[in-house]
Formats: structure tokens, C-alpha cells, sequence
């Protein structure tokens, strides 16, 4: 039987019990981490994406295997654009936006290819997909009620970008009252600076938003 488990992380232990611990796959979407798609067609580097693919993979199939709770967001819009902000489809400023037809379909919109989830991470049937308008995974989306459902108390957060979707799900969650772990090798930023700023940030002033480790020390507490 499951119990109290604990992991090493900064800024110190992270205690938990697997059947209320969620781990939450944030935006490893296509579109961000494929060669040729909309992420690259911006000029970052997607390398440093995708160097989180196969430690994801190793996280994904220990919870598998384990029967815990997996979810999974995607960033995106309505084909409409109904829910696109204004803001944010001008913001870019360049010549393909939000909504405009990429290199693997309108980007960021919902059935199109490049909003889909890479194949490496691909959800399985019972495996919550939240679609998200937003940066943060709780904004207009029912994921603060699946996980009270499920009596979710703590998540593991992993996907990209560290310091965009990652950080404002981690800080969304923190004021709703879930305890984070976020696995340093699990998350990546086009920024490698703002990747690590972004780490350092969870876990200062005694754990302000969260725990950060690796997978690695996750996979060593697991039974
Ligand atoms: N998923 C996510 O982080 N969306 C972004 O737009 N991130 C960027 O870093 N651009």
C-alpha cells in the first residue's frame, strides 16, 4: 500500500502520498517542441525544449505504472478565436500570430496538428486533457475542479516553458493550496537563463511557491 513517501528537493524534503499526488504535464505540444514548427518559426531554439522529452517519459511511465492520477494541458484557442484576447493575438507583432495558418496548421488553435501534444508524451484513455487559453493551467478551465474531485492535494509539474505556463500554474496552484514539485530536468525554457532564474524563484524564502528536484530523485522514492 501507498503511503507517505519522501523526496529529496530544495529547499528540503518533499513529502507526499502517491494517491493524491497529481503529476500535471504542462504544453509539450508540438508547436513548441518540433523542428518546423511555430516556437522555431520564432527563432527559438527547440533543443532546449526538447531535452525534457525523454525524462518526461521516464516520469510518465512510473505514474503509469503506479495507477496515479496523470493530466495533461495544451495551450490553445477556439477555431473562432472567440476566446483569443485582442492583447494577446497583436502582441507578437510578427507576421504570423495566434490563429494564422504555421507550419503545422493554425497556431495554437484546437485540432489543428502543431497544438496537439508530441507524440512521445500522448495521453491514454482516463488521462485528463485541460485545454487552456491561457498561461496558467487553472484560468477558465475546470482543472481545480477535477483535481478536488479526484482529492488531489499535491502535483508534480513538468513541461515548458519554466518561467511562462510552468511558473504561472505553479503560482495558480500555490494560492489554491496544492503543494508543487517541479523536477528541473522535466521543465525547459527557449531562455536557459530564465529557466534557471525561474527554479531559483520556486524554491526561494523557504519554498515561496514550491520544491524543486529532479527526476531522477522522484523515480529513487518511488516504491
Ligand atoms: N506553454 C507556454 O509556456 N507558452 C508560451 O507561450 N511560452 C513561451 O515561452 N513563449
Amino acid at each position: 500500500r501507498l503511503t507517505s513517501l519522501s523526496i529529496e528537493a530544495e529547499p528540503y524534503a518533499f513529502t507526499f502520498t502517491p494517491a493524491t499526488c497529481a503529476l500535471l504535464i504542462i504544453d509539450m505540444q508540438r508547436d513548441f517542441l518540433e523542428p518546423g514548427g511555430f516556437g522555431e518559426a520564432l527563432g527559438n531554439d527547440v533543443s532546449q525544449l526538447r531535452r525534457t522529452i525523454a525524462p518526461n517519459q521516464r516520469l510518465l511511465a512510473a505514474w503509469r505504472s503506479l495507477g496515479l492520477t496523470v493530466l495533461h494541458t495544451r495551450e490553445g484557442h477556439r477555431p473562432d478565436l472567440a476566446d483569443l484576447p485582442e492583447s494577446k493575438k497583436i502582441r507578437g507583432r510578427g507576421p504570423t500570430t495566434i490563429g494564422d495558418a504555421g507550419p503545422m496548421g493554425r497556431i495554437l488553435v484546437r485540432g489543428e496538428a502543431g497544438h496537439d501534444i508530441i507524440p512521445e508524451l500522448a495521453p491514454i484513455s482516463g488521462e485528463p486533457i485541460i485545454d487552456k487559453p491561457g498561461k496558467g493551467a487553472f484560468w477558465a478551465t475546470d482543472l481545480h475542479a477535477i483535481l478536488q474531485n479526484r482529492g488531489i492535494r499535491q502535483l508534480i509539474v513538468t513541461g515548458v516553458t519554466t518561467e511562462v505556463c510552468v511558473h504561472t500554474t505553479v503560482r495558480e496552484a500555490n494560492d489554491r493550496g496544492y503543494d508543487c514539485l517541479v523536477p528541473s530536468d522535466c521543465v525547459g525554457s527557449y531562455f536557459p537563463d530564465f529557466h534557471a532564474a525561474g527554479l531559483a524563484m520556486i524554491k526561494a524564502q523557504t519554498g515561496i511557491f514550491g520544491w524543486v528536484t529532479s527526476s531522477e530523485k522522484i523515480l529513487f522514492a518511488l516504491p
